[in-house]
């Protein structure tokens, strides 16, 4: 590994955008491909490897074969415990998973905080658009319930699934409906050109994250009024390099949005999606903003070292990470 690579390996993390499923790992893959050969499901299946791009739609089919080979309690609770340590080996201190709940995820995450792994893993509650306004409603309940048992892993909802299925509106009653009972809101806002319209509309919530947001600037057929209420409420964005260019929402890596919001000072947080799927991880998402925007170690660190303000866990968390950084601050700047 060259020094470069090292040094993104090392820097700590925050990683706010990962969904369960999308981060199941080559390794972890061949393993349940073993578990169920009658499948017959191979590694082009289940992930786009480099150089290679598919439409959004057919991302969302590679979401399908996976959900057919992670199917058991037994599945859930490895792919959990297999995703935390891969996170946690990439230097990542701080995670926020989402997905559907799951008791087993819960399990994985005690699991591996008594196996003492260096990482701190919370859960966000995941609505899939395509399953409508009443399941979003039952799963904000089951999310409630969750948080109310207080172990205080779960901590907000992620609304997300195929952009291009159902209208944000009949998601509102849901969202509030979480929001006032105190779970955070990260919501998939803009993450293709058609949800304007959806997007002034779940702006007024507000969210307190919004995922991707690629289309939400007037360069990327948005517009003003978005992102003045973006930048108003402060709202802070997960951006996800690799997973927009593999996706083919974004053309190239140097026309990503991640130019615009930063040289307007806004926060941002890099993230990686689905690190399965997209073949990677976080310290090559960084490494990817640092050589695609010219940006030093220093500003690369001072970009980590903020996302730790964008974290749902509750403040004295945030502290104890903030503690953490100065100590493992490099002297070379
Ligand atoms: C929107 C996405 C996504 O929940 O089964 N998901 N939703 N946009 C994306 N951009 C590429 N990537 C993943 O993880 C997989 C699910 O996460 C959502 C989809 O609903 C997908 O089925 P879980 O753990």
């Amino acid at each position: 590994m060259d020094d470069e690579s090292v040094f993104y390996r090392e820097l700590p993390k925050v990683e706010l955008h990962a969904h369960l499923n999308g981060s199941v790992s080559f390794q972890t893959m061949e393993k349940l491909m073993s578990r169920k050969p009658h499948l017959n499901i191979e590694h082009s299946m289940t992930a786009i490897g480099k150089g290679q791009r598919r439409t959004l739609d057919e991302c969302f089919e590679v979401f399908k074969v996976i959900h057919k080979l992670v199917d058991t309690e037994e599945d859930i609770l490895m792919v959990s415990k297999d995703v935390i340590r891969e996170f946690a080996e990439d230097g990542v201190k701080y995670l926020e998973l989402r997905s559907t709940p799951r008791e087993e995820q819960r399990t994985a995450i005690h699991q591996c905080k008594s196996e003492g792994l260096d990482i701190d893993v919370r859960l966000l509650v995941a609505i899939d658009r395509r399953n409508g306004m009443e399941v979003a409603m039952e799963t904000v309940k089951l999310a409630e319930e969750f948080m109310l048992s207080s172990d205080g892993l779960v901590v907000g909802i992620d609304l997300s699934g195929d952009p291009t299925v159902g209208h944000g509106k009949y998601f509102l009653p849901a969202l509030e409906r979480a929001k006032n009972c105190g779970l955070r809101l990260s919501l998939h806002l803009s993450e293709v050109q058609s949800q304007r319209e959806e997007s002034e509309l779940l702006l007024n919530l507000p969210p307190d994250r919004i995922g991707h947001g690629t289309f939400l600037h007037p360069e990327m057929g948005g517009s003003q009024s978005l992102v003045d209420k973006v930048v108003k409420n402060s709202i802070p964005l997960e951006l996800c390099l690799t997973s927009n260019i593999k996706g083919q929402t974004v053309p190239m890596f140097s026309l990503h949005h991640f130019k615009y919001w930063y040289q307007l000072g806004h926060p941002t947080v890099i993230c990686t999606d689905d690190k399965g799927v997209f073949c990677t991880d976080l310290s090559q998402e960084y490494q990817l903003v640092a050589s695609t925007f010219g940006l030093s170690q220093k500003e690369m660190w001072k970009l980590s070292q903020q996302a730790i303000d964008c974290i749902f866990a509750e403040d004295a968390v945030k502290q104890q990470l903030k503690k953490r950084w100065q100590e493992l601050h490099p002297q070379v700047f």
